[in-house]
């Protein structure tokens, strides 16, 4: 018989104390149930939270098999998924917000993609079929400008950089993952758009997704940065050095 393939799921937190436990049990038995055929693990990802967070996340991993953490001591949330996934040898990585804001009906689409060839899998919340609930019009109008840009300066196809619901198989991981400088939030438009440039599939899922108002993103400072990490790609070009296989 065929191992049954693995699948590691990162969740990253900063200063979460409220809503960590309910979505780790939530999202535990959504895998129990629906993940069977792998052999699934949840990593909580914490840097520099300064609530409980910490102390629920060693809790839950006591408590519960398949639940384990890691803490850095810097924050960003592209630094916390990176190396939670080089430390994971799992065959597929994922990452989802704690806040579950994107349904998980659609984590195993987003995990058989991969099983199916497919090299990167995204949520999307501006494409055809998804649905989208009490997104403030800020971020939504945000987000479509700064896709767009995203199309107009690099020519790439996929159409939400910046859904926290993603993943991708170990050869990412491996060759793709240590090329990838951004430790914030720009950490994910960075690795998709060098992704496709040198030659991955990405597979995208259209995802229900409740926004929630408990956010932890500075808009301004977010957006600031994000333009800052698409001039440094554009001037740069770092596909240009790196190779698929
Ligand atoms: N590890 C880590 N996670 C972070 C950091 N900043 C935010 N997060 C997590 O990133 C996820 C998305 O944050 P959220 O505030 O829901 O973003 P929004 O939905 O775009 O407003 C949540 O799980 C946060 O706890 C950070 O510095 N480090
Ligand atoms: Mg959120």
């Amino acid at each position: 018989m065929q191992r049954a393939r693995s699948v590691e799921v990162v969740i990253p937190i900063y200063n979460e104390q409220e809503e960590l436990a309910d979505s780790i049990i939530k999202l535990r038995s959504f895998l129990k149930k629906n993940l069977k055929d792998f052999n699934w693990h949840i990593t909580i990802a914490d840097n520099a939270s300064t609530d409980e967070s910490l102390n629920i996340a060693r809790k839950l991993k006591s408590r519960y098999t398949g639940v384990g953490f890691i803490h850095l001591d810097e924050k960003g949330r592209g630094r916390a998924v990176k190396k939670a996934w080089q430390t994971s040898r799992a065959d597929f990585l994922s990452y989802m917000d704690v806040d579950l804001s994107s349904d998980l009906r659609y984590f195993r689409t987003l995990i058989t993609a991969l099983v199916d060839g497919y090299d990167i899998s995204i949520g999307n919340r501006l494409m055809k079929g998804s649905i989208v609930k009490k997104r403030p019009l800020k971020r939504e109008v945000l987000s479509r400008g700064y896709n767009i840009l995203i199309k107009l300066l690099f020519l790439v196809h996929f159409s939400d950089a910046q859904c926290g619901f993603k993943a991708v198989n170990r050869k990412v991981a491996d060759r793709l993952l240590p090329n990838i400088k951004d430790n914030a939030w720009f950490f994910d438009s960075e690795l998709l758009i060098t992704g496709e440039k040198v030659g991955y599939k990405i597979f995208q899922v259209p995802v229900s997704w409740t926004d929630n108002p408990g956010s932890t993103v500075r808009v301004l400072k977010t957006v600031s940065g994000d333009l800052a990490g698409l001039l440094r790609l554009f001037l740069d070009r770092p596909w240009r050095k790196i190779n698929k296989v």
